[in-house]
């Protein structure tokens, strides 16, 4: 049976975890969950995922959500060889520590896309938008030491953060002047086919839908 995974096209996580899968040729079914309909409410989700977020990845009757361990579990069950996930205790310290940074990443972002698709909260507040800023710079801070977010190789974590800064951009862009190592990081991130095929529509969309959303 395919590995499931429920999704919808324009979250974050949802982009990160369907890239994992494509880098690693791993055949998926896909289910769509509105949360616009709130589907993600109804019971039967909900018995599978308490937290009813998306993306949430079924193979057989093991149930998964988050991103993070999805992109965890893909790689270690899938990978051909370990570059993205690697299996040398220290590389892959490294790895973790920068996708549990991604999720700080993506709930400063969604702190404020929530805020504006669910609630129509149209600005941001002042304490928002530095905490994007300060992200931004963490981010270059890691950059500036090493070709990637976790060394000298893309891993799952460069994928994990290009997914929020691809949703972040859309609130704050990306200054290549105070931040030319993510500028040009994240140029050649969104040039990769995986991005290209799973994430890069889902993305313009929700940048759309924040324009029409928010007052920027
Ligand atoms: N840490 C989670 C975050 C997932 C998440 O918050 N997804 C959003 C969509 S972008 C969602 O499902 N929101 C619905 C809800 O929180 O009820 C992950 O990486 O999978």
């Amino acid at each position: 049976m395919p590995l499931k995974i429920h999704k919808m096209d324009f979250s974050p996580p949802v982009g990160a975890a369907l890239m994992v899968c494509d880098v690693h040729n791993v055949p998926i079914e896909t289910i769509d969950i509105n949360l616009f309909a709130r589907e993600h409410l109804k019971p039967e989700y909900v018995k599978k995922n308490p937290m009813h977020t998306i993306p949430l990845l079924e193979d057989d009757d093991f149930i998964i959500h988050d991103s993070h361990a999805i992109m965890m579990y893909i790689s270690d069950k899938y990978g051909k060889d370990d570059s993205l996930y690697p299996k040398d205790l220290q590389k892959r310290a490294l790895v973790n520590q920068q996708l549990f940074f991604d999720t700080l990443l993506f709930y400063r972002t969604r702190s404020i896309t929530f805020a504006a698709l669910i609630e129509g909260v149209r600005k941001p507040t002042e304490k928002q938008l530095n905490d994007l800023h300060e992200g931004y710079s963490f981010l270059e801070g890691f950059l500036s030491k090493t070709k990637f977010v976790a060394g000298d190789n893309m891993t799952i974590a460069d994928i994990s953060i290009l997914s929020s800064v691809s949703a972040m951009r859309h609130i704050i862009p990306i200054d290549d002047t105070k931040y030319p190592k993510t500028a040009a990081w994240f140029k050649f991130m969104t040039s990769q086919s995986f991005f290209k095929k799973c994430a890069e529509k889902g993305s313009l969309i929700f940048g759309e839908m924040l324009k029409k959303a928010m007052d920027l």
